[in-house]
């Protein structure tokens, strides 16, 4: 028995990680001989509809399709959709057939989470903004989450495994475990044995709420790490919190009035956009944790469209190949591949694989700055 309820990498390649229907229709197509080409489209609305989510996962759905004989278009990664495709296969319906559970995954839940790290990145433009959501999910996807945030804007993240898989730095200083280690009263020793043992490039930020009030600790830590001091951060417990942006004001206020307005204030615990607006006025930065973690995974489905060059579909789905074009309105339109589209839009689905051939680059910046400039465009998270 493996150590972990994990399902390896191996099972997600060789298309075991499935559910068993399509492992059934793989037998029944081969026993009836039967092999259509088709086409399969990545949809979550059929039609615009103005709600608007933000693509991501697209790294990983190509390298599930690679070296199968499919065609895929896809948007980019970072792209906001508001419905029509946002993927699409073309290729004999057995080579990609057990892949679709796989595929919906990567993809629903990667949008998912970049959807809400874009929410929150709007709702705080000049703050800086760390992914802190790791621990509320399963191990095996912290590098999802993470990289999630970083598409949808985030400024950085916690998850140390995870900065390995995405070749990034994680970020963090110092949790409550560490000064209870050191006792009530001993705030002081905490910090400085942190300062002590921290290399010298980690900013000094000092976790501010532990025993006594913030506004205390935060002057505790000044006197103690004096110009070492970056930032202090608020976690304020819930039960005690009251109201969170009067303390950070007073703390705000108490520290300039003793000459350290260059010390910042970061505050963290159970934050959403609403927060981060509410906030952003008088805090430099934000852990945002189980807002983007927890985020609901945007519900695509695949749905074939075409049969060997024939228009196919089920009820209550849009048969027929289909591009999806940006206006510049910011408007989404849905056509027929075959169509011309609107003379001024821009068509989003863009060659993935050729023939299992992933024939695009991916790059987690590339795909932030064109989440920020798609929601600048449509008035994504005002
Ligand atoms: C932060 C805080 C939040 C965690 C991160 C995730 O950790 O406790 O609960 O953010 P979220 O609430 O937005 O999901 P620490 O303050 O370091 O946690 P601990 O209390 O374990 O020291």
């Amino acid at each position: 028995m493996p150590p972990f309820d994990i399902v390896g990498p191996e099972s997600i390649r060789d298309g075991t990680a499935t559910d068993a229907y399509f492992l059934q229709t793989e037998r029944t197509l081969r026993h009836a001989d039967r092999n259509p080409t088709v086409v399969a489209e990545v949809t979550a609305d059929q039609f615009p509809d103005g709600e608007f989510e933000l693509f991501a996962g697209v790294k990983d759905a190509a390298a599930l399709l690679e070296g199968y004989a499919v065609d895929v278009d896809a948007m980019r990664e970072g792209h906001l959709f508001d419905g029509g495709p946002v993927l699409r296969i073309e290729g004999p319906y057995l080579e990609f057939a057990r892949l679709e559970t796989s595929l919906l995954g990567f993809l629903s839940h990667a949008s998912g989470m970049a959807t809400a790290a874009l929410e929150a990145r709007r709702a705080a433009p000049e703050s800086t903004v760390l992914s802190f959501g790791a621990r509320h999910v399963h191990p095996s996807i912290a590098a999802v989450v993470e990289r999630s945030a970083l598409v949808g804007g985030l400024d950085g993240f916690s998850h140390v495994a995870a900065g390995e898989v995405l070749d990034r730095e994680a970020g963090g200083t110092m949790p409550h475990a560490l000064l209870i280690c050191f006792g009530r009263g001993n705030q002081e020793a905490a910090w400085q044995a942190f300062d002590d043992a921290t290399d010298p490039e980690v900013p000094r930020v000092a976790l501010c709420d532990t025993y006594t009030d913030e506004v205390d600790e935060a002057l505790r830590a000044v006197e103690t790490l004096g110009d070492d001091l970056d930032s202090v951060r608020l976690d304020t417990t819930g039960s005690r919190r009251g109201d969170f942006r009067h303390i950070l004001r007073e703390v705000r206020w108490e520290l300039d009035a003793r000459g350290v307005g260059d010390v910042d204030l970061f505050a963290s615990g159970g934050l959403d956009p609403a927060q981060l607006r509410a906030l952003r006025d008088v805090v430099d930065g934000f852990g945002v944790g189980g807002y983007v973690s927890n985020a609901d995974p945007v519900d695509f489905a695949l749905d074939i469209v075409e049969v060997d060059g024939e228009p196919a579909a089920k009820r209550g789905k849009l048969s027929g190949t289909k591009q999806v074009y940006r206006t510049p309105n910011g408007g989404h339109h849905v056509g027929l591949a075959d169509r011309a589209g609107p003379s001024d839009g821009e068509p989003l689905l863009e060659p993935l694989l050729r023939d299992g051939e992933i024939v695009r680059e991916f790059d987690i910046d590339a795909a932030a700055e064109r989440a920020l400039s798609d929601a600048e465009r449509v008035g994504f998270g005002e």
